[in-house]
């Protein structure tokens, strides 16, 4: 590597102007994206390392999710699909940090900690979201990817699971599809199709509303229409017309337990929302009192997990079945599964990596965030044993049937990471299947009123957790506090911990009463801000 070229090119074009430190979070770096412009660069670096380590394609995905349209982020994509291993996000909180005077000799000590052999070929393959600053920055991580001599494939404005996608399909010789976004549309939309026959069943209608949160996988679902067409009806709002994520998208219908702007009136209507980035999916539906109800991630892995747990009994194939939740699962879901559909059900900590990683130790593992950010593993060992068990004709029929039922679904997933278009197919494949509106899906269970807040203090890692962030360890009395709140309400439960994408302390509560949770929550908000170091308006307890 030309150190010379890269330390000029760092002065000279990306230079450190940021004060403040800028941290490797729960999704990469995400922050306001007018100091980005020297992390992309370094990023760009960092990611030929990465690839020369691993001696695979490494992934460079510009987004910031569900933030607003000022913000961007960057995160790493490793070999497999997965998010950046723990080890390299410090390395990466570093190298983001460092003054321009010490890049080099940082990248020099990279190179040795790591073993990283200078002269192995590296591969790069970039994408970004619809932000305006994507473009800039984007070129500013193919600088970094030129200098350090990595070779680049940038597929330009995709989805996040569309990248990761391409990074598996790239290293494992399109094993897993073809590697192109076309490759991605066809492999989804056809399996999609092998499910679904074109005629209605029961209560399923084919016709969905998809609010875009005016962002890429409003680009995205065009194709998905294309090749559905007849098939599923997919009519998009929000998509691309109006400002990115403002009044739309998941997260907001997620937080705010509303439907998103321009959302269509007529009840029951049976209507989802995506991210930013489209990998994120919650459905919704209003009632005919103009009542609104989600159906959030909670909602799509029990409906996932049920089906899959009957197909998997019907094929008679020895398969572990197991779901993977976070805190952030609301009571009721997680007391279904475990109760109910007798199924495992794991806790981790918040961010997909931590779920994806406990999914995979399950023959098929579920996991989904409550913020409907999930998808499917499943062992490769398990496939193989499920596709032929479809293609056998010793076995009883229903067992073969089953078992094709099993393959063709899970050929509907995004297995590399939660994809919210696969998602969404995912849903109307088992709905279809089932025969189900969006009512008979909402009552396999009641959900737990909820809220969740967020406090701004002055550093947010003041407040540190341990068990999945559901015991709080930091500041002293904090969690004491919240035990004590607790206590006073039926069914009550919250817990309190940093965010790693926005500079707050999120505060999640649920209990038994929608007036008194807002209770809960707000009490539990004050003791933080309390105890933690708010700054700005105290949070308001009603009364
Ligand atoms: P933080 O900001 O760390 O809570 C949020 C989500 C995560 C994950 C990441 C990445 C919640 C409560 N948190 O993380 O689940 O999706 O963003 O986008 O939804
Ligand atoms: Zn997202």
């Amino acid at each position: 590597m030309d150190y010379n070229r890269i330390d000029s090119i760092s002065k000279s074009q990306h230079p450190n102007n940021h004060t403040g430190s800028i941290q490797y979070g729960t999704a990469g770096f995400r922050t306001s994206a007018d100091v980005l412009d020297h992390v992309l660069y370094r990023m760009g670096i960092l990611t030929v390392l990465r690839s020369k380590q691993k001696n695979a394609a490494i992934g460079l995905m510009i987004t910031a999710s569900h933030n607003e349209e000022p913000d961007n982020g960057v995160k790493l994509v490793d070999p497999a699909g997965e998010m950046l291993e723990s080890s390299w996000e410090e390395i990466a909180t570093h190298l983001a940090n460092v003054p321009d005077s010490e890049l080099i000799i940082t990248l020099k000590k990279i190179v040795k900690e790591q073993h990283i052999n200078e002269d192995a070929p590296a591969s790069v393959i970039i994408g970004r979201d619809t932000r305006e600053s994507g473009w800039g920055l984007s070129r500013s991580a193919i600088d970094g990817v030129n200098a350090a001599d990595g070779s680049i494939q940038d597929f330009g404005v995709i989805t996040t699971p569309q990248l990761h996608y391409l990074i598996v399909c790239s290293n494992t010789n399109g094993a897993y599809g073809e590697s192109s976004v076309d490759g991605y549309f066809s492999k989804l939309g056809e399996a999609f199709l092998k499910v679904k026959e074109s005629k209605s069943k029961e209560l399923y209608q084919g016709e969905i509303y998809l609010d875009a949160a005016n962002g890429v996988g409003g680009i995205a679902v065009k194709e998905f229409q294309k090749i559905l067409e007849g098939n599923l009806t997919i009519r998009v709002f929000n998509d691309g017309n109006g400002t990115l994520n403002y009044k739309c998208g998941a997260d907001y219908v997620k937080v705010q337990q509303r439907a998103p702007l321009n959302s269509p009136v007529k009840p029951f209507t049976r209507s989802v929302s995506i991210d930013g980035d489209a990998d994120r999916v919650v459905y919704y539906y209003m009632d005919e009192g103009e009542k609104f109800h989600l159906l959030d991630g909670d909602r799509i892995a029990t409906l996932v997990a049920s089906y899959l747990k009957e197909l998997v009994e019907d094929s008679g194939l020895n398969i572990c079945l197991g779901l993977v939740q976070t805190a952030y699962a609301n009571g009721a879901s997680t007391n279904y599964i475990s109760e109910l559909l007798k199924i495992p059900v794991v806790c981790t900590d918040t961010g997909v990596k931590h779920l994806h990683h406990k999914a995979l130790e399950f023959d098929i593992g579920v996991y989904f965030e409550a913020n409907g950010h999930g998808t499917v593993v499943v062992k490769p060992s398990t496939l193989e044993a499920i596709t032929a068990a479809s293609q056998t004709t010793v076995l009883p029929e229903k067992c073969q049937t089953a078992a094709l039922k099993l393959k063709n679904l899970i050929d509907v997933v995004n297995q590399t990471v939660g994809d919210a278009l696969s998602d969404m197919l995912v849903v109307e494949a088992i709905l279809y299947a089932r025969g189900w509106d969006i009512t008979t899906w909402e009552k396999s269970y009641t959900d737990l009123p909820n809220r969740q807040l967020k406090v701004k203090v002055q550093d947010r890692n003041v407040v540190e957790t341990t068990d999945a962030a559901r015991t709080c360890t930091s500041p002293p009395g904090l969690q004491d506090k919240i035990n004590e709140l607790v206590a006073r309400y039926h069914k009550g439960r919250s817990f309190v911990r940093a965010s790693g994408t926005e500079d707050v302390v999120r505060v999640y509560a649920e209990c038994d009463s929608s007036t008194e949770v807002e209770k809960l929550a707000a009490e539990v908000a004050l003791a933080v801000y309390s105890l933690a170091g708010g700054v700005g308006p105290e949070p308001v307890v009603p009364v």
